[in-house]
């Protein structure tokens, strides 16, 4: 049976420093409930979110286009521990921010062409811990891989996972307190 190519490093960031990102990010980024197009209809995204990263780069996603903005000193500290670990470049970062239990993110793969045919992709994650699933898109019916995603953890997915996986964010019917993910793209040079 295939398995999902990812690696999951718990304590990446230590409690301490991910508590303290945690709110430097909660209240210095422009969070925006941003609305995509499905069906011909403008429908609100279920979280916050903000798009960050080296300029001129942009991320055109269900029918929105988004537009870097400078990288906040906090993040970009993070993004060059990542890629002394990863020995990779990162150049953008999509950050999201799950206010309750009631935000979530479906099914998706991040196989947008602009991050080229086998993106590397390194999220992070700062807060409530959540639940993360994978399913296979030749074998939907193949158990569901379920990852806990903790607070400052490292979910390093691999280059076949976006062409053969999809990954989603479940909401939950628990009262939980807020999440901040952080997934670290590389948009190649057009
Ligand atoms: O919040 C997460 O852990 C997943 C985020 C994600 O899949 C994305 O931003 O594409
Ligand atoms: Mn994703």
């Amino acid at each position: 049976m295939t398995k999902p190519d990812y690696w999951l490093k718990q304590n990446f960031l230590s409690q301490t420093e991910s508590q303290h990102l945690f709110a430097t990010l909660e209240n210095e980024i422009a969070w925006r409930q941003d609305t995509i197009k499905m069906f011909g209809k403008e429908i609100k995204i279920p979280r916050l979110q903000h798009f960050m990263g080296d300029k001129g780069i942009e991320y055109r996603y269900s029918n929105t286009t988004l537009t870097a903005s400078e990288w906040h000193p906090s993040v970009n500290e993070l993004r060059k521990n990542l890629e002394t670990l990863t020995q990779l470049n990162f150049n953008a970062v999509l950050l999201n921010y799950y206010r309750d239990g009631k935000d979530s993110m479906g099914w998706h793969s991040d196989d947008e062409p602009e991050l080229g045919p086998d993106p590397i992709i390194a999220s992070i994650s700062l807060g409530a811990n959540r639940r993360f699933l994978l399913r296979n898109k030749k074998n939907p019916k193949q158990q569901k891989n379920e990852l806990l995603l903790e607070s400052g953890s490292l979910l390093w997915m691999g280059p076949t996972l976006q062409r053969d996986w999809q990954h989603s964010l479940p909401r939950t019917a628990k009262n939980i307190s807020p999440r901040i993910n952080l997934t670290f793209r590389y948009f190649p040079k057009k």
